[in-house]
C-alpha cells in the first residue's frame, strides 16, 4: 500500500530526470508512473510514514466542492495551503514585503482586499461545478448560459448509468488556463462501477511527491468515499496515473527519512452520516480511525 509510494520516491530521487521547473527550485522527475490502492473496508491512502493534515486536505475538498475559488473561506478554517500564490501576486504586484501572517488577516477582515487579492481565477471548484457555457444570439456574437455542474452530473449518472463509459469530470478548461492562478494538477478524475463496488482514475498532470500527493491521493479517495455514498455503491480502488511525476531538490531531508522510516498499518475512514446531497458533507462528517503516523516532517513549497 504505502510502499508504492516510497518506492516511487525513491525511484524518482534516484534515477529522475534533474532539471530547472518553473518555479526555479529544481526537481528529478520521471514520467507516467501509476499507483494502485484498494479502498475496501474503509482502506485509505492517509500515509504514515509522516503525519499527514487530512482534515487540511477534506477541508480544501469541500472547497472545492462548493465552487469558492477564493482563499478567504479557507484561510478562514485556517488552512494556508493555497496561501502562497494570492501572497506571491500581491508581493510581485504590489512591491509590498508583507509577511504571511499580515497577508491572512488582511483575506479574512477587508472585503475589498480579500475580492481583489484572495481569488485564485477559474480553478478547480470554478470548473467541476459552474464551467461557463455560451449560447449564439446571432451576428456571431454569444451570451453566458447556465453554469455545468460536472459533480451533479457525475451523481447523477453514477446512480442512472453505471456502466457509462463518460463518468468523469475535469478542471482542465482550455479557454480558461490563462485566468488561473495555477493550472489543475489533479485534473481528470474517471469513474467506474464493477457490482457495487465505485473505483476512481485520477489523471495528475504534475504531481510533487513529497508535499501534494499525500494530500491528493487523501483527497481523491475521500471523494470516491463520498460519491459512493451518494449512490448506493462501496468504494473499490483508487488509481493514480501521474505525467510529471516529481520531487523538488530542497525536499532531500524529506525524502531520506521517509525512506528511513516503515510503514505502520492503513487507516480507514468512515463517512458518520449521509447527507442529502454530495454538496452538503461537512467536516464533521468525516472520520479517520488506526491512524498513528510517524512525526510530520515539514517542508517547503515551491510556488
Ligand atoms: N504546488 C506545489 N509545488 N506543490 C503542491 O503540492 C501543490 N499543490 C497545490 C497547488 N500547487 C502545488 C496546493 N496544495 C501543502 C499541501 C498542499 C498544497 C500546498 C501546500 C503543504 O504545505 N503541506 C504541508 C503543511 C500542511 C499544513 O498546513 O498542515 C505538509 O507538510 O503537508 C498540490 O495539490
Amino acid at each position: 500500500f504505502e510502499h508504492q509510494y516510497l518506492d516511487l520516491l525513491r525511484r524518482v530521487w534516484e534515477q529522475g530526470d534533474e532539471r530547472r521547473d518553473r518555479t526555479g527550485v529544481g526537481t528529478r522527475s520521471l514520467f507516467g508512473p501509476t499507483m494502485r490502492f484498494p479502498l475496501k473496508d474503509g482502506a485509505v491512502p492517509l500515509f504514515t510514514t509522516k503525519r499527514v493534515a487530512w482534515k487540511t486536505a477534506a477541508r480544501e475538498m469541500l472547497w472545492f466542492l462548493t465552487g469558492d475559488t477564493n482563499i478567504r473561506a479557507l484561510v478562514a478554517q485556517k488552512v494556508h495551503i493555497w496561501t502562497d500564490w494570492p501572497l506571491d501576486r500581491y508581493r510581485r504586484e504590489t512591491g509590498e514585503d508583507v509577511d504571511r501572517d499580515a497577508f491572512e488577516s488582511r483575506i479574512l477582515d477587508d472585503d475589498d482586499f480579500a475580492a481583489a487579492w484572495g481569488d485564485l481565477g477559474p480553478v478547480y471548484g470554478k470548473q467541476w461545478v459552474d464551467w461557463d457555457t455560451y449560447e449564439p444570439v446571432g451576428d456571431g456574437l454569444f451570451r453566458r448560459g447556465p453554469g455545468i455542474n460536472q459533480i451533479a452530473a457525475l451523481v447523477d449518472g453514477l446512480r442512472n448509468n453505471p456502466t457509462s463509459r463518460r463518468l468523469l469530470f475535469t478542471g482542465w478548461n482550455v479557454a480558461q488556463l490563462d485566468g488561473m492562478a495555477l493550472p489543475p494538477c489533479h485534473m481528470t478524475y474517471q469513474f467506474h462501477v464493477a457490482g457495487k463496488r465505485l473505483s476512481c482514475m485520477l489523471w495528475q498532470r504534475s504531481c510533487d511527491l513529497g508535499l501534494g500527493f499525500p494530500f491528493n491521493a487523501f483527497s481523491a479517495a475521500l471523494l470516491t468515499a463520498m460519491l459512493a455514498q451518494q449512490s448506493d455503491l462501496e468504494p473499490g480502488e483508487l488509481v493514480w496515473s501521474g505525467g510529471d511525476a516529481h520531487v523538488y531538490l530542497n525536499h532531500e531531508h524529506l525524502v531520506t527519512e521517509l525512506l528511513r522510516r516503515e510503514p505502520r498499518s492503513v487507516p480507514r475512514l468512515e463517512l458518520l452520516r449521509r447527507p442529502p446531497s454530495i454538496f452538503d458533507y461537512t467536516i464533521e462528517d468525516f472520520a479517520v480511525h488506526d491512524y498513528d503516523p510517524h512525526p510530520h516532517i515539514a517542508a517547503p513549497v515551491a510556488v
